[in-house]
């Protein structure tokens, strides 16, 4: 990000996680409940562990923030870890308790997991040091983050959206949705599936993996709507908005495939049935009758919908593990299970909505500039009115 700068800190685990967002303009105003709501709807989900019935993920804001209002200077977060105190004597900062941190000691690497190429970059002997830092718990902050982007992006007018698309094999044979199918998507239900006659299914789907000690992966859609256009770059490899954006959703916990508009489908077929017909009415100006190419031409926002899927893996930590090595002995052992979700495909639409935010928020302010909220706004309507005129001279 060029405008927009984020770190995040803190382990698992640890007392708690830490996130820096620098680069917002001053006088942004903050809603508390927003940053809350967003925090909520990522420890959701049918198929999470036990560790989300002990936390209550609360961002509290320690810094950058004045009255309601953003000062220009780094925002800064704190999220305590509840069940910290539970790990207190394995997790201080100074001194571990060394029979405790033993009984804790990952030591059977997990396939799918940082583990063993964590140990092996950073020469840890407890996989627990890799582990801690590697885990999803991470996304707290960054949702965070997300929240203070998306209250940026409202002021523009972009909303963003995102829904589970399938589960599992459940819903993948599902058309690429659209902006209006996520609208469906009811937040409170237990996998927030964006085809809701498939929940049921994808419900009884979890309770199986669970009972067999197995996990589930699948994909999530995340879509923002009404974005201006212009976003991005075609001129630098670096600053295409789609590369931007694929990059941030891949870092989204397990995610291993990113599908920007209906790209997999368009691959397969021939050209004169992959791309968008152009069409303009003095009334609505440019139109586009379909969507295939996702919002992004060229590595630019042409002003349809940005329509991305990610694509997630079967979460790693299995109960009844995979094959293995044990570091100690160096003989075959199965990867040693530490408590963990069947799944948690409805927390990773939270975390890529908040990743899509944080990177338009980066490209609008790189676009429209400015110190201030109002400055920006000025450079946004002078943009558009500009945009509206063209190719009239
Ligand atoms: C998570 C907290 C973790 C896991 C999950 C995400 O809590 P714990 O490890 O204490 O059960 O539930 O992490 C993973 C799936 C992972 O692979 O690391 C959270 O807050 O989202």
């Amino acid at each position: 990000m060029k405008r927009l700068r984020l770190t995040t800190a803190g382990e698992s685990h640890g007392p708690g996680l830490t996130a820096v967002l620098s680069g917002l303009p001053a006088g942004l105003p903050v809603d508390k409940e927003k940053i809350a709501l967003d925090m909520r709807r990522r420890m959701h989900g049918y198929g999470r562990g036990h560790r989300m019935q002990i936390e209550q993920d609360e961002a509290i804001i320690r810094g950058g923030v004045r009255d309601g209002q953003t000062l220009g200077s780094p925002v800064a977060f704190w999220i305590e870890n509840r069940d910290f105190k539970n790990w207190s004597t394995v997790m201080d900062a100074y001194e571990v308790d060394p029979v405790q941190a033993e009984k804790k000691r990952l030591k059977s690497p997990r396939p799918g997991h940082a583990d063993l190429a964590g140990g092996l970059k950073y020469l840890r002997r407890d996989l627990r040091d890799v582990l801690e830092r590697a885990s999803a718990r991470e996304s707290a902050a960054r949702v965070a983050a997300g929240a203070l982007a998306k209250l940026l992006l409202a002021h523009l007018g972009v909303e963003i959206r995102s829904g589970v698309r399938f589960l599992g094999a459940i819903g993948v044979d599902r058309p690429v949705p659209s902006w209006d199918d996520i609208q469906l998507v009811d937040d409170s239900s237990p996998l927030r599936a964006i085809h809701r006659d498939l929940e049921e299914r994808m419900v009884e789907l979890v309770d199986q993996a669970k009972k067999d000690g197995d996990t589930l992966g699948g994909a999530v859609t995340v879509i923002a709507h009404n974005v201006p256009v212009g976003l991005g770059s075609y001129v630098h490899w670096d600053e295409k908005l789609d590369g931007r954006l694929a990059r941030a959703l891949m870092s989204v916990p397990a995610v291993k495939a990113i599908e920007i508009g209906a790209a997999i489908t368009a691959s397969a077929g021939l050209g004169s049935s992959a791309h968008d017909a152009i069409g303009y009415s003095p009334e609505s100006g440019w139109q586009r009758p379909t969507n295939r190419a996702g919002g992004l031409e060229g590595g630019v926002t042409n002003g349809e919908d940005i329509v991305i899927t990610a694509y997630k893996k079967p979460i790693s930590t299995l109960r009844k593990g995979l094959p293995s090595v044990d570091l100690d002995t160096l003989e075959p052992h199965r990867s040693q299970y530490e408590r963990s979700d069947v799944t948690a495909l409805p927390a990773a639409g939270v975390i890529a909505e908040a990743m899509m935010a944080l990177v338009l928020a980066d490209a609008a302010l790189e676009k429209f500039g400015g110190d201030s909220l109002e400055e920006v706004l000025v450079h946004f309507e002078a943009s558009c009115d500009l945009q509206r005129r063209w190719p009239a001279s």
